[in-house]
């Protein structure tokens, strides 16, 4: 260790003096803890459905994560998604039985579900490009466009190009001070700095509220697929909490209108917060997961109540639901842990029969692109899904 680590790691604050954080904060800083690799930290708490042994015949602690027997609507959530995305059985095979999403609810936090492996491969690779190529050109906004005059064809598409895309002349939005330390940059390097952008109604993160008079068409693919996911939780049972913890809420009353896509680098963090701005919180929250996995916390309605910690992998998706839907969450981490198929190249058939990207269609070299983007930069990418009204 050289000399400035060394002092770097003597300045180390001691996790004592954490002790007058709140009880969301000291986990946050547990798994946040940068200066050690994600091998190094101690992630025996974080649930895990690929490690836990936790099943609705076994488990008979009623505080425990339960696993919610198959559901019909589970059961036919595949057929819904190529359904709801128009596409064969081809590219969206019927799961083998052993590997059908399941969903697992926490007694603790009423509302919480989390569907394992959702998404197939194929959907997972449909969105990644979308997210990456075609959701964050404007006039959706992200945390480029108040600097950058991004072109309408978006960064993706002019990823090749060598002309530095430029600054604004004039500031399009006066709440955020122009950078002087900023210039203009090749598409290239701004998909470096992509963090978020914002789908459907678009948020102002300094009112917290949405502009009312801003909504651009909510992405009809991501809405299809949020709309199946929300019909397949509408009702679950679970026999050892003895009800049905599905989120009750009927999907036939279910809109996407406004969704926040995160870009995570393996640094990066989302501290906890409360999704509150939605003038009506009765419909659930569908959160997507892609590309490298994380570490998700969600607690209570204050920092006061300590969080779970879930594992959460590309595919995966997390409803937030009744007081799940108030309660604080974050991501204090990334894990550098990409999912197998993203390394393979080409993209090989899975053993679940999930088709190949090659399979999928003409695009696929540029999909292929965007998974190579994503595991060069091993990150994650989150699809936020809220009904607004
Ligand atoms: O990345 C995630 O899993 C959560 C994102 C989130 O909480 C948000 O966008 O409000």
């Amino acid at each position: 260790m050289g000399k400035r680590k060394r002092m770097l790691a003597n300045n180390r604050p001691d996790p004592a003096s954490y002790a007058n954080h709140t009880p969301f904060r000291q986990v946050e800083r547990k798994y946040k803890q940068k200066h050690r690799s994600a091998a190094e930290l101690d992630l025996c708490e974080v649930y895990d459905p690929y490690r836990s042994s936790t099943s609705t015949s076994t488990n008979n602690n009623t505080e425990q994560p339960q696993v919610s027997p198959i559901s019909d609507d589970l059961r036919t959530l595949r057929q819904a998604l190529r359904a709801a995305l128009g596409w064969s059985a081809d590219l969206i095979p019927d799961a083998a039985d052993a590997d059908l999403p399941q969903a697992v609810v926490f007694p603790a936090i009423p509302g919480l579900i989390l569907l394992p492996a959702a998404l197939p491969r194929s959907i997972q690779t449909h969105l990644t490009h979308q997210s990456i190529a075609t959701y964050t050109r404007p006039p959706n906004k992200s945390n480029m466009t108040a600097h950058w005059s991004i072109p309408p064809s978006g960064l993706w598409a002019n990823r090749h190009m060598p002309d530095p895309i430029p600054l604004h002349a004039e500031p399009v939005d006066p709440s955020i001070t122009p950078s002087a330390h900023l210039s203009p940059e090749p598409a290239r390097t701004l998909m470096d700095r992509l963090r978020w952008c914002t789908l459907g109604f678009q948020y102002n993160w300094t009112t917290k509220k949405y502009y009312a008079d801003e909504f651009y068409t909510f992405p009809s693919d991501l809405a299809a697929v949020t709309h199946a996911i929300v019909h397949a939780v509408e009702s679950l049972a679970c026999p050892l909490i003895g009800k049905d913890v599905g989120t009750g809420y009927p999907a036939a009353q279910y809109t996407a209108q406004a969704g926040v896509l995160n870009v995570y680098g393996p640094r990066d963090t989302l501290m906890a917060h409360v999704d509150e701005s939605e003038p009506n919180m009765r419909p659930p929250l569908v959160s997507i997961s892609l590309g490298a996995q994380g570490v998700f916390l969600i607690g209570g309605p204050t920092r006061e109540t300590r969080p779970i910690a879930l594992r959460v992998r590309s595919g995966d998706v997390v409803v937030m639901s009744a007081g799940a839907r108030e309660a604080f969450h974050g991501v204090p981490r990334i894990l550098d842990v990409m999912p197998d198929w993203m390394h393979v190249e080409p993209v090989e058939q899975g053993d679940d029969g999930d088709r190949r990207i090659e399979d999928v269609g003409q695009r696929a070299s540029e999909w292929r692109e965007v998974i190579e983007y994503l595991r060069a930069r091993e990150a994650r990418v989150n699809l936020n899904v809220r009904q607004v009204n």
